[in-house]
């Protein structure tokens, strides 16, 4: 029953101490052509059973099948817990409390629809913590260890555990990186927090292991191990491409004539044509973009060995200026956890002008309290500007970034002028199938891009 709070792992699983390590992989990085065909759905198939990812899902998919059957627990546990509430209370260590307090629903655009969940929460972890001495000890020595805890989730960054010596790959490699979830200190923090997320066996076993990562297995080069460093430390980082002037010109002709066609199929638009998307085979993004070793590289470090380019589409924002027209105009993550999106400007994309988009740095690691729909994804405006430092992601022509879309993130509504982007997708190769088998009903991919779905 791994996914109930009471009950613990006891086993305590030895990390190694030992600091400046990494993990290497042997095999070359496969090229990616440009006849992939459209509509393939999957990749999955093509990963060895003996690989990185694989091992990851599979230590996934069995929590998931744990955690069907301790739901059918739940309102059992709940009872007892409802039961316990009273002679229970107790108070508890100052910063345990400030962190309980934490967890507020006005930090959520729909707080009427998640408040009996999150005040539910807080109860039933202070019922465990006061009846459960080493729970909430553990607990104290983690927040006091800098284990964040805000209305939004939990962040481990800096618990991050030491990872074994060595050079490793395939099983032994996912084996290394995910061994210190199975410590006490962990899986209490799993067991409290995160098991009443439906979806959180993916967030955790497939995606925190990469989490942990402090230097790529893969052998880079210093300009790719800057750019990883950033992305793994932030979740976003600025990229310049190396199009020349007449390929970008060529890439915003191709955006003027797929965006004026009435092939619904090809190109959707909404909102009055505030949101234009197409999606169109563009061999030159697939070649220069896609097939650039650096890129690959990068994202293969960020979401495992086995990571597939899902496709990508043309976005115009063109005289958008209400958050109604545009989904992804209110703070927000994509609920998919750990994945990439890589935008390109197509033509400069002005800070104040130009509706960049909007990401707060270092939010790409929390744990969310619930990721299952809607309602607990939006967060209001006051919380992230009174929490978070915003970062706008603008630029030149040609330039563009990089970013977890399990960061919070929006896009800008107001803005003079129109922007043009090329938007691509990565997920490590296991994330989509495991999502779809488990009806998790999460875009993975995304519907609405050119579909290629290679192995990078
Ligand atoms: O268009 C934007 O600036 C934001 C888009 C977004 O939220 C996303 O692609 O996940
Ligand atoms: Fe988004």
């Amino acid at each position: 029953m791994a996914c109930q709070p009471t009950k613990l792992n006891p086993a305590v699983a030895a990390v190694s101490n030992a600091a400046g390590t990494f993990y290497s992989a042997r095999k070359p990085l496969l090229q990616v052509g440009v006849s992939c065909i459209s509509g393939e759905s999957s990749t999955t198939s093509e990963i060895s059973n003996q690989s990185m990812s694989y091992k990851l899902a599979s230590i996934t998919s069995q929590a998931l099948e744990k955690c069907k059957i301790s739901t059918t627990h739940q309102s059992e546990l709940d009872d007892t817990n409802a039961a316990q509430k009273e002679s229970n209370e107790c108070q508890l260590p100052d910063l345990v409390e400030k962190a309980l307090a934490k967890i507020d629903s006005a930090a959520y655009v729909h707080a009427d629809q998640v408040e009996g969940h999150f005040n539910a929460h807080r109860q039933e972890l202070r019922t465990t913590l006061c009846a459960d001495n080493k729970a909430r000890d553990a607990l104290l020595s983690m927040l006091q260890q800098g284990l964040s805890v805000s209305a939004l989730g939990i962040d481990l960054t800096k618990l991050a555990p030491p990872l074994p010596d060595g050079t490793l790959d395939g099983v032994q490699l996912a084996t290394a990186l995910h061994k210190p979830l199975l410590s006490y200190n962990l899986e209490l923090l799993r067991s409290l927090f995160l098991y009443k997320n439906g979806h959180h066996s993916v967030h955790w076993h497939l995606d925190q292991p990469l989490r942990n990562v402090q230097r790529s297995w893969i052998e880079l080069t210093e300009k790719e191990t800057e750019l990883y460093n950033t992305l793994q430390r932030d979740g976003i980082v600025m990229m310049d491409y190396g199009l020349s002037e007449a390929e970008l010109d060529s890439l915003m002709e191709q955006a003027d004539d797929v965006m004026a066609s009435d092939d619904t199929s090809m190109t959707s638009v909404v909102s009055d044509g505030a949101v234009v998307t197409s999606r169109l085979l563009i061999p030159l993004l697939e070649e220069k973009v896609i097939g650039n070793p650096t890129i690959q590289k990068v994202v293969r470090s960020y979401l495992g060995n086995e990571t597939t380019v899902n496709g990508y589409k043309l976005t115009r924002l063109h005289g958008l200026n209400d958050t109604k027209q545009y989904i992804a105009s209110q703070w927000h993550h994509d609920r998919a956890g750990r994945r990439l999106k890589m935008f390109l400007f197509l033509h400069d994309v002005d800070c104040e002008e130009g509706h960049p988009t909007l990401v707060v740095k270092k939010t790409h690691n929390i744990q969310f309290f619930k990721t299952e729909t809607f309602p607990f994804s939006r967060y209001t405006e006051k919380f992230v500007r009174e929490n978070f430092d915003v970062s706008k992601a603008c630029g030149k022509k040609g330039e563009g970034f990089l970013f977890d879309t399990h960061s919070v993130h929006r896009a800008t509504v107001s803005g003079a002028h129109d922007r043009t982007t090329a938007i691509f997708e990565f997920h490590n190769s296991m994330k989509c199938s495991i999502v779809e088998k488990a009806g998790m009903g999460i875009p993975c991919p995304s519907g609405d891009q050119f579909l290629i779905n290679a192995l990078l």
